[in-house]
């Protein structure tokens, strides 16, 4: 389809300005066929960014090797451009939106010389629903548009629910790297330096403008720019949530059904919390979503969530058939990975996956052959998938999706699921003793930095309050009042509760204690046993801990280890709250709600008392 065919005179509008700003070579509008898909595969193959990979291992399957300085999301190169500083808090990036579109507009200036624009029409939900948001993605980028055909719902029937007067957000995106005459990329994977990098959010004008990165959530413009950072923005101005969070059905052995969500912070288990495997006989988890949900309320009192995405874009290092046999299931044909390893049998490999590589020689991320490596371990720093390395993969090719995971009346949720990777201190589980200790403990999560982000801060633990801080498109200090105030203007004995949990603990040798995965259903049927209103729990100073016996011991965890990661850590809390009152709270000025202020003098109370 051309411009010219477009009925919406707003969008046509649109794309023209960018089309004379960009200076394309040539436009096209996306239709989301699968002729399309492969064309855009055909292309990056044909440019020597993309390798085929053998055909009876991974049907229609493709590799690609992405720049060093583009592998993960930029947190310091994210901005939120609100009117007013202020709106966008301590925790984001700022800068006046006004002079950000002055410095962007330079940039895009023939940013697509010798490239086609692709104009992607896309949907966060089912097409038409009433809860599903529509966004258009400009990008001269085919890795991007093949990438957003299996994250998102793309294409012809889009435009048709868009009608000639329907609302989108329009989301710009360039790699920033204009080809000459005849120039080609050639296998260099095309992106612009990071400090040119810009992942920009306008929150009242609903835009997205992204440049010069091509990799996941800086490039692929439905997910964390739109159905996050955007939608938090919506959800807290309409009354709903926009949430990091995992979406899993879980049956107990009476065939009892309830639905979870969970928020930890990138890379730090959602993927394979919501397609885990019970070890726990008669239990049974299916996946609704595994990265976003988006939450409102039903006629019942009850919060029903959607997942607004239709792939998983995961965490390759560390998926195997014993961790994750769901994901490695889900990728096994017409999926894009980015930045593993390339065996000579041409498949894939990373760090993790349970077995060593064929032949003599493998490629690594960096396109560097490597001696093929016997186990699946590589020393720190020398890996041969990056730590981010990801797979792109249909969410329909999950054997555990759930039926209803693409009903647009969303999913009734029982709990809330908070976490990260804590080594110390944090217990494997706790419950929050009512909503608003529940809102108290959320905004106090704290987690090690991982490589799904690029920072010096990577293994730091650092506060990231309900998996939101890079997500959040607003002041957080307000973000923490919206959580509030859903808690006081709804029934609570309606509201899903709220646990902790933390998988991540580590011994005295820094060896995990717990065995997480699959085991991590020991835990799942304790929180479904609490919302019956069962399952044995002792009240303590941070809440609700399962009782010794409350939850069965899996094997190779000792009793004292099972005592330790089940207990109050007395010193590591007062520590914890010590620092919240220090030097977390504080950040967040006059906007940080009282009440949490009166939960924190309530949990130091109970500590000295
Ligand atoms: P994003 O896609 O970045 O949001 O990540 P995610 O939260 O979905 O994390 P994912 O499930 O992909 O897991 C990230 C890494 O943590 C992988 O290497 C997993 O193998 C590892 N992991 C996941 N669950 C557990 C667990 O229960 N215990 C341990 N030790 N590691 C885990
Ligand atoms: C995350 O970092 O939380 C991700 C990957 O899910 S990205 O899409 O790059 O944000
Ligand atoms: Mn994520």
């Amino acid at each position: 389809m051309n411009v010219q065919e477009l009925k919406h005179p707003g969008l046509k509008q649109w794309v023209e300005d960018a089309v004379a700003l960009m200076s394309p070579d040539s436009v096209e509008v996306c239709d989301g066929s699968k002729a399309e898909y492969d064309r855009m595969i055909q292309i990056t193959i044909d440019a020597g960014l993309a390798t085929p990979l053998n055909s009876e291992k991974l049907p229609g399957s493709v590799l690609f090797r992405s720049d060093p300085s583009d592998v993960a999301r930029v947190e310091n190169r994210t901005y939120i451009a609100s009117e007013r500083e202020e709106d966008a808090g301590p925790t984001n990036n700022w800068i006046n939106p006004a002079e950000l579109k002055k410095i962007m507009t330079e940039l895009y200036k023939g940013s697509m010389k010798g490239r086609t624009m692709y104009v992607i029409p896309f949907s966060m939900g089912p097409v038409g629903s009433d809860i599903a948001k529509i966004g258009v993605e400009i990008t001269d980028s085919p890795y991007v548009v093949a990438n957003m055909h299996i994250m998102t719902r793309v294409g012809t029937k889009v435009l048709e629910v868009l009608g000639s007067s329907g609302v989108y957000v329009p989301c710009f995106h360039s790699v920033g790297k204009p080809l000459g005459p005849g120039e080609k990329d050639q296998g260099q994977w095309p992106c612009a330096p990071l400090d040119k990098k810009y992942i920009s959010h306008f929150p009242e004008t609903r835009e997205i403008w992204s440049y010069g990165s091509g990799y996941g959530g800086n490039a692929l413009l439905g997910k964390k720019c739109l159905a996050l950072r955007i939608a938090s923005v919506l959800a807290r101005d309409e009354g709903w949530l926009a949430e990091h969070m995992l979406i899993l059905k879980i049956t107990n052995p009476e065939g009892e059904v309830k639905y979870i969500t969970g928020a930890f912070p990138s890379a730090c288990g959602k993927t394979n919390l919501a397609m885990l495997i019970p070890i726990l006989p008669g239990w049974k988890v299916e996946t609704v979503g595994d990265d976003i949900a988006w939450m409102k309320f039903g006629k019942d009192g009850r919060l029903y969530a959607i997942n607004p995405e239709a792939g998983f874009f995961g965490v390759a290092p560390g998926t195997n058939n014993e961790s994750n046999r769901n994901a490695m299931e889900s990728c096994k044909k017409n999926s894009i990975f980015t930045n593993c390893g390339l065996t000579e049998d041409g498949d894939v490999w990373w760090e993790l996956i349970g077995h060593g590589a064929p032949g003599k020689e493998i490629i690594d991320w960096k396109g560097n052959k490597r001696p093929a490596p016997q186990s699946d371990k590589s020393p720190k720093g020398e890996e041969i998938a990056h730590p981010n390395a990801r797979f792109t993969a249909p969410a329909s090719q999950c054997p555990c999706i759930a039926k209803e995971w693409e009903d647009p009346a969303g999913v009734p949720i029982s709990a809330f699921l908070f976490g990260g990777r804590r080594p110390k201190t944090i217990p494997l589980v706790n419950q929050a003793k009512s909503w608003i200790h529940g809102v108290f403990m959320g905004s106090i999560v704290g987690s090690e930095v991982t490589a799904a982000v690029i920072s010096d801060q990577v293994g730091q633990v650092r506060r990231d309050p309900f998996a939101m801080l890079p997500f959040c498109g607003y002041h957080m200090g307000d973000y923490f009042k919206h959580w509030i105030k859903l808690g006081q203007s709804h029934d609570e004995s309606k509201l899903p509760k709220i646990f902790f949990v933390n998988w991540f603990r580590k011994n005295d040798e820094g060896k995990f204690i717990w065995p997480g995965y699959g085991e991590n259903s020991r835990v799942l049927a304790w929180i479904f046993d609490r919302c019956s209103g069962k399952g044995k729990a002792e009240e303590t100073p941070i809440g609700f801990l399962p009782t010794l016996d409350a939850i069965t011991r899996p094997q190779g965890v000792s009793e004292t280890d099972m005592q330790e990661i089940l207990k109050v850590d007395i010193d590591g809390w007062k520590a914890e709250i010590a620092d919240v009152r220090k030097n977390h709270y504080p950040k967040f000025g006059d906007k940080l709600p009282k009440e949490l202020y009166t939960e924190l003098d309530a949990i130091e109370k109970r500590f000295n008392a």
